[in-house]
């Protein structure tokens, strides 16, 4: 390591140093003061502060954010890191798509773990949720479905990687996912969307659809395993859970089972379907469940009648499925009704217990406007749903709102926002946990159009910044974003602890370390070609600005793994393994190893460099591979 890099590393740590000092002072926005400040200077300054004081979404260069916020990056396949209130995007974290930056899809450790779908390329990921504990973000994981694939990944927080990723047998079209919520993520839960005959295995029909079935899907957040399965009557849509541990809810838009358009909206009605954990662990336990398809997944069943669940009907075809942070009700969007149903947890006991109708667990109905999708709550008792057609957020009061149903003459609602344009989910800050405290909101729409310099045909989404920590909504933010955020979770930084560098003993490249092993070769220290046939593994380690290897012969033909091992210790210090004209490249973080196989089909020449920007003799760090024809 040269002498620049040694001291420049000494400002990041002594900086590090200072943010944490300020980071326990939680004064977001009293700064950090590097430079000294003349008397005017303070005086402007402050002044400026003040005028932001509350809840103020600038955050000065150098400063960090006070929220994480996890968002799902859509049909783009991935999931980002925002730092909120400034709407910066932090991180890309590939999870679906393939990446070349990070080599994600392309190296041996994502292979490994994208499985048995290493093959697929894409993806449309919509919910971001992590793992708690009693409620509350326990900063372990964050789980997000992929609708294209039918598959749930599972990010490690520490790392901010993939390191499991799993296909759902029996369905099609993973939509709406969380977590239990209470006592803690034992099980992330999701949504089969689409309708398929359960044996679908080509001898079913386009027209006889009685054997068409949706799942509800219960994954072992530990194992990554579909511990159970449950099959409903119609499909679903999202879902969510309560803060006791007991139930989960999801909504339901094609009750009719339509195949088509004008089918899936002819009802008036649709329903929620509740799910009782205790009875489906029981009689998951009994053996009280199906196999199809030949594979081994327990499948419940819960249709219409089961003990196992409830059908709770609600308006026509509704959307979001949202618990309110004091664990008192779901909240089921209505989408093409106006309204929003409030479900009484505390009623569902009764109701499984046959003792009211199910209609009786209904306590409000609140009308807000056009095309309510989703719901995000403060911790003042406020809801706040978004109108898709409107265009707008409306602020409403819940308890207002359940007086309004029992015939009071309240106005529960507070204010209706515009926002640019057409909303789909939003979220508050901590506001999916008890710890919501009613101080941002972020709408994420759809629609752009003219809030941002003309880019061509395809517009940016906008994600749009709400204060909500006064009387009114107040919208400070727009921020572009690209195809396309669905869900977003706002997470208080403390709850985050991300490391440094890599551990020697991380699981992710655990298996690549355990065939060095095998090989004879330790990877902290060789530098060396083991050949096994026609397969080679080429062993190298990398500290800036060298490879430990400049240079390798292969033959034509081989299939060759090139092993890299990053030495560096200084946090930021990123490698990289490219191999020109192959397609062939990766990222390798301060003390880990990576991996990624290639054929060798071209003869003669062939240089490979480190593609990430990590020393002034960057350029210099390169090497050749022979390939001997
Ligand atoms: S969904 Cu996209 S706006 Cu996948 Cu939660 Cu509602
Ligand atoms: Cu190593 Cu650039």
């Amino acid at each position: 390591m040269s002498k620049e890099e040694n001291s420049s590393n000494e400002v990041a740590l002594e900086n590090e140093g200072r943010r944490k000092f300020f980071g326990k002072t939680a004064l977001i926005g009293a700064g950090a003061v590097a430079a000294p400040m003349t008397a005017a200077m303070f005086a402007s300054t402050a002044k400026a502060r003040a005028a932001e004081a509350g809840n103020s979404a600038v955050v000065h260069p150098g400063e960090l954010d006070e929220y994480y916020g996890f968002w799902s990056g859509g049909h783009s396949g991935e999931v980002r890191i925002m730092g909120i209130p400034s709407m910066r995007e932090l991180m890309r974290i590939p999870v679906f798509n393939t990446d070349s930056a990070t080599g994600w899809g392309l190296t041996d450790e994502s292979k490994r773990i994208k499985g048995e779908s290493a093959h697929i390329l894409a993806g449309d990921s919509h919910h971001p949720h992590m793992s708690m504990t009693d409620g509350r973000y326990n900063g372990k994981y964050v789980f997000i479905n992929d609708k294209a694939n039918s598959r749930v990944a599972r990010i490690r927080c520490d790392v901010m990687k993939v390191d499991k990723m799993i296909t759902i047998p029996n369905v099609q079209a993973i939509h709406g996912l969380r977590v239990q919520k209470a006592p803690y993520t034992k099980y992330v839960i999701c949504n089969g969307e689409f309708e398929i005959p359960m044996n679908n295995d080509g001898k079913e029909s386009l027209e006889d659809v009685s054997t068409y079935r949706s799942l509800y899907n219960v994954i072992d957040a530990e194992k990554m395993e579909v511990a159970f399965q449950v099959m409903v009557d119609g499909n679903l849509d999202n879902t969510d859970a309560d803060y006791d541990g007991k139930y989960f809810a999801s909504t339901s838009y094609n009750s009719e089972m339509g195949m088509n358009l004008g089918e899936m909206i002819s009802a008036e009605r649709d329903h929620v379907v509740v799910f009782n954990l205790a009875r489906c662990e029981a009689a998951l336990k009994a053996g009280k469940f199906k196999t199809y398809n030949g594979n081994n997944v327990p499948v419940l069943d819960g249709r219409k009648g089961s003990e196992l669940t409830r059908y709770i009907p609600v308006p026509k075809s509704p959307h979001g499925m949202n618990t309110s942070p004091d664990g008192k009700y779901f909240m089921a969007n209505g989408k093409l009704s106006p309204t929003v149903s409030i479900i009484a947890i505390d009623k569902l006991d009764d109701l499984f217990a046959g003792k009211i109708k199910e209609r009786d667990t209904v306590v409000g109905e609140p009308e807000l406007g056009l095309g309510p999708l989703h719901t995000a709550f403060d911790n003042k008792g406020f809801a706040y749903t978004t109108l898709f057609l409107d265009s707008q957020i409306a602020k409403w009061n819940i308890e207002e709102a359940i007086e309004a149903y029992q015939g009071k003459k309240v106005n529960y609602i507070r204010q209706k926002l515009d926002v640019h344009y057409q909303p789909g989910h939003n979220g508050t800050s901590s506001g999916e946990t008890r710890d919501a405290d009613g101080k941002w909101l972020v709408s994420l729409c759809k629609f752009s159009k003219d809030r941002f310099l003309p880019v061509g045909p395809l517009k940016p989404e906008n994600d749009q910044l709400i204060d909500i920590s006064g009387d009114e909504m107040k919208l400070v933010h727009d921020g572009p974003t690209y195809a396309e955020p669905h869900d977003g979770t706002i997470i208080h930084r403390s709850k985050v602890k991300p490391a440094k560098v890599w551990s020697r003993d991380d699981t992710i490249f655990a298996p690549t370390l355990a065939q060095a092993k095998k090989d004879g070769v330790n990877t902290m220290t060789d530098n060396k070609v083991i050949r096994d046939g026609n397969k080679v593994r080429v062993y190298m380690t990398s500290i800036a600005p060298n490879y430990g290897m400049n240079e390798f012969k292969v033959k034509l033909g081989d299939e060759v793994t090139v092993i890299v091992t990053n030495l560096d210790m200084v946090e930021d210090v990123t490698h990289g393994f490219c191999m020109t004209n192959h397609g062939v490249q990766m990222e390798i973080g301060p003390q880990a190893t990576a991996s990624i196989t290639f054929t060798a089909d071209k003869p003669g020449v062939q240089w490979y460099y480190c593609n990430w920007f990590c020393h002034a003799l960057h350029m210099e760090m390169r090497g050749r591979m022979l390939v001997e024809a």
